[in-house]
């Protein structure tokens, strides 16, 4: 399968460093410190030290055989404070970083926003402030200057559904809010917002052509059967707006692509409707090179019914990862196919992946079977989907190494290479050795 084969990390999962070299403080930094927020109490202070093991970090990337990385930008390690003065030993990291990666015919792919928002900002208003679309595009802005002579390939934002829906209207993630359903909206309007503005920042400061494209997560339904009726009924609910909250797909990704808000969302959201400038789509609706998504399952199935679409849980009977996801490989099959059939670009997975119960086993190996098992099913439905002619262009393994997994702390190993939290030692299990062959032969194997 000729495509572009990688690894995704993201900052405050790796770097650590918090506070190291100028770096301002994230919300991730002060959420952690909430008792009972994260399991164990851990936090990203350290995490896989990446800030400080980069270059030994990109050898192993090397020794994969990676021909693309997928990391994210720490804004607050750029601009302490979110706006305001540059933190120049920030921006020599990432510097370094992509000059390494370079160095190694690795190439980088950037993702400037994967959740650690600025502490400063967020006492400010946050993304319910309207100058934060603004805060955002001059924080891109000042990225692209720096990097933009070498790096072509940028995702304006990792995961909208997360980040605002999970620490805005729900306190499992940071900063934990609470708001209201319209608030909520509010916050995720301006997030569309920065979207548009970080896409003409972009193309308005590199230094040679860019690429765009953003990462929503995937939330699919799986069908029930082969049969028409419930692969139509499982269509219609992924790109439905079935609950009064934001983790669904269309509520992002067509205003960002097709430039209005799904009807199905409007009405489920109802009086809790925010009003805007309907000019604000021709800011959120930039033209885009690619579609990246995170798809990790389904988490149910639909069939047809007299009354419409029913949703199929999973019974107890389904393979599970650390994470209590099932196991449905067919997930990369049909999201990767609706998407691309709805909004006809070009499709890069941007994470795939489980977490597993990984450990150095006596022989000093991680013998992660069910990773090789897993990846090998997932990327079987991708070609499928390929081999019928969706354009998929890259594939991003999550995660190149064991890292600090949000709420869960260090509890989920999602890594192709384990990192013993208390040593920083690094270890190749298995299946990134698996890869390693996979990415030599293109998947022949597939
Ligand atoms: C996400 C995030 C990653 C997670 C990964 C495993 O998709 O939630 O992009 O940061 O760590 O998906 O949950």
């Amino acid at each position: 399968m000729q495509i572009t084969w990688g690894a995704s990390t993201s900052s405050y999962q790796i770097e650590g460093a918090w506070n190291q070299d100028g770096k301002g403080p994230s919300i991730w930094d002060a959420y952690c410190r909430e008792e009972g927020n994260i399991l164990h109490g851990d936090n990203g202070d350290v995490a896989c030290d990446h800030y400080n093991r980069y270059a030994e970090d990109v050898g192993l990337m090397k020794d994969i055989g990676l021909q693309s990385y997928r990391f994210s930008i720490s804004w607050p390690r750029v601009i302490p404070k979110g706006t305001g003065t540059i933190n120049d030993k920030g921006l020599e990291f990432y510097d370094k970083l992509v000059d390494t990666l370079l160095a190694q015919e690795i190439d980088p792919l950037i993702t400037l926003f994967h959740w650690d928002y600025p502490l400063a900002l967020i006492h400010r208003g946050g993304w319910l402030n309207p100058d934060s679309p603004k805060w955002y595009a001059d924080y891109v802005s000042v990225v692209v200057e720096r990097l933009s002579d070498r790096v072509t390939n940028w995702i304006t934002f990792n995961e909208p559904q997360v980040f605002i829906n999970e620490g805005h209207l729900n306190d499992f993630h940071a900063p934990g809010l609470q708001l209201s359903l319209s608030d909520t909206l509010r916050a995720g309007h301006h997030v569309l917002l920065a979207h548009g503005l970080g896409c003409q920042a972009i193309r308005a400061h590199s230094k040679q052509v860019a690429r765009i494209g953003w990462a929503p997560a995937g939330k699919t339904w799986a069908p029930a059967s082969d049969q028409p009726e419930d692969i139509e009924a499982a269509h219609e609910m992924t790109f439905g707006v079935p609950n009064k909250d934001l983790f669904n797909d269309p509520w992002w990704s067509d205003p960002v692509v097709l430039g209005h808000y799904p009807e199905a969302g409007i009405q489920r959201y109802g009086n809790a409707m925010i009003d805007f400038n309907p000019e604000d789509m021709k800011t959120i609706c930039q033209p885009l090179d690619f579609f990246a998504i995170n798809l990790y399952f389904c988490e149910s199935m639909a069939k047809a019914s007299p009354t419409g679409p029913e949703t199929i849980q999973y019974d107890g009977n389904i393979p599970r990862t650390m994470m209590d996801w099932p196991i449905t490989p067919e997930v990369l099959y049909w999201s990767t196919k609706w998407n691309y059939e709805r909004y006809k670009l070009p499709m890069i997975i941007s994470e795939n992946g489980l977490a597993c119960m990984d450990w150095v086993q006596a022989d000093g190996a991680v013998h992660d079977t069910q990773r090789i098992d897993f990846y090998a099913s997932y990327l079987k439905e991708l070609k499928r989907a390929k081999d019928e002619g969706v354009d998929i262009t890259g594939y991003y393994a999550w995660s190149l190494m064991d890292n600090f997994e949000w709420s869960q702390g260090y509890r989920q190993r999602f890594g192709l290479i384990h990192v013993d939290m208390d040593t920083g030692k690094r270890t190749l299990k298995d299946s990134a050795k698996w890869y390693r062959n996979l990415i030599a032969t293109q998947g022949a194997e597939l």
